[in-house]
């Protein structure tokens, strides 16, 4: 059987979980590259992810999935065109501990339009267990508000949210189960 490879990008702010949940489900430890964070950052994290993390993951079907985790600092936002070129789906995770999480939203789900509307998108929503406002309810009528402000031809109303840790495997495989079934149904493959 021949073996399909995939990529799967996943984006957030710095803190929102991408190098926990790539580690989590990674069938290989990860590469992640880190240094000392020399900005803002350091008073948010002693040590902060500059380039990306990667990890890899095999699928029962005999598929790899290749997965590519953005440095959060929007001084390496230029490398996020580069990761998603290929891509076959965005995980996109935003902490609901931060200040402005809706703000996050808006702004990860504009820069990663391109690969959203050819591709699609899922949502995990962390530190839902520290903070559990706004719910998954309030994050799906945001979105649609979003997606209707927005000038996408193709743009989705409704996308898969789930509110992960980024910490348990079960939670990121869900989620990126949800991913790959809304990939294939919306290309009317079998999935
Ligand atoms: N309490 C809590 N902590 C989480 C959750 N998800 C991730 N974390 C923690 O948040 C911190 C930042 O995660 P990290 O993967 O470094 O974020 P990144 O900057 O996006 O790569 C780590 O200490 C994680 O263990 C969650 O759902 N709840
Ligand atoms: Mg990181």
């Amino acid at each position: 059987m021949k073996k399909n490879r995939y990529k799967i990008i996943f984006t957030g702010p710095v803190g929102s979980g991408k190098t926990t949940a790539i580690t989590s489900i990674s069938d290989k430890p990860p590469i992640s590259t880190n240094e000392a964070a020399s900005d803002m950052t350091a008073i948010r994290k002693a040590e902060t992810t500059v380039a990306m993390d990667y990890g890899i993951l095999h699928l029962d079907n005999g598929d790899i999935l290749h997965l590519y985790g953005t440095p959060g600092q929007q001084r390496f936002d230029f490398m996020w065109e580069i990761l998603a070129e290929g891509g076959l789906g965005l995980v996109l995770l935003i902490d609901n501990r931060r200040d402005k999480p809706f703000g996050d939203l808006a702004f990860y789900l504009k820069a990663f339009h391109q690969l959203i509307d050819e591709t699609g998108v899922v949502i995990g929503v962390t530190g839902m267990d520290i903070k559990a406002t706004p719910t998954l309810a309030d994050y799906q009528a945001e979105f649609a508000k979003i997606m209707a402000n927005s000038q996408a031809k193709s743009a989705p109303t409704a996308v898969p949210i789930f509110e992960v840790d980024a910490r348990k495997k079960r939670d990121i495989s869900v989620m990126l189960e949800a991913l790959l079934y809304s990939i294939s149904t919306a290309e009317g493959n079998p999935a």
